[in-house]
């Protein structure tokens, strides 16, 4: 198995990394540079066509891309302990908080990522900036929702920790990269971050 991975800030590598490291799982790496735009050669290509990591090889040659897919295959490996959920609930409200921050936290600070930031504008991205900003007070509703539901639950999903938060706290750590920290008047989602990053998974 090789994982083919990429350092930080890239935020869905990441992901991939606090999973395994929640389960104890060690992954043989191979490095992706983004800066030197490794994930656009013909060789990762072939291993993944739309030129992105994170991806996994298993070794029978079959390539998992996508973070949650790689993170929902470590699941089936290693279903201890659960962080996609062990019950029919649990399951169904994580997957509802992993598609609630994909489309509203992720999906507008990519946009803001692309649309207004200096290191995308340099590799000549087709940049439209009013939309880029347009993109921020979405940024900030996602935030919105993930502070009400925190006011409320120790974790995003409920009271145990679940690949919600990865994916949450990767995607918070990468907006406070690109110049989007979180806003000072969201103090769950704050107490929140401070936990999250206290686990040692977060140091991946
Ligand atoms: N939906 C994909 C997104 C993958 C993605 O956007 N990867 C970024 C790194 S965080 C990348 O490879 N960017 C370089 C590029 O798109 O050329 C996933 O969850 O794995």
């Amino acid at each position: 198995m090789i994982y083919y991975d990429s350092p930080n800030p890239a935020p869905n590598p990441r992901r991939v990394r606090i999973f395994a490291a929640e389960k104890g799982i060690e992954l043989p790496t191979q490095m992706v540079s983004i800066t030197a735009r490794e994930q656009k050669s013909p060789e990762f290509m072939a291993l993944n066509p739309r030129g992105q990591t994170p991806a996994l090889q298993l070794d029978d040659g079959t390539v998992i891309a996508e973070s949650i897919a790689i993170c929902r295959y470590l699941e089936a490996l290693h279903p201890a302990p659960s962080l996609f959920g062990a019950t029919p609930a649990a399951l169904g409200t994580i997957e509802m908080w992993c598609r609630r921050i994909e489309m509203v936290v992720m999906e507008p600070v990519g946009k803001i990522w692309v649309h207004t930031h200096p290191y995308t504008e340099r590799l000549g991205l087709h940049v439209h900036k009013e939309y880029g900003e347009w993109n921020r007070p979405r940024l900030r509703a996602g935030y919105k929702m993930c502070e009400t539901a925190l006011a409320e639950t120790a974790f995003i999903a409920g009271a145990d920790y679940s690949i919600a938060d990865i994916i949450l706290l990767t995607t918070v750590d990468f907006a406070t990269f690109i110049g989007e920290p979180l806003p000072a008047d969201m103090p769950h989602l704050t107490e929140w971050h401070a936990r999250v990053t206290a686990r040692p998974s977060s140091a991946a």
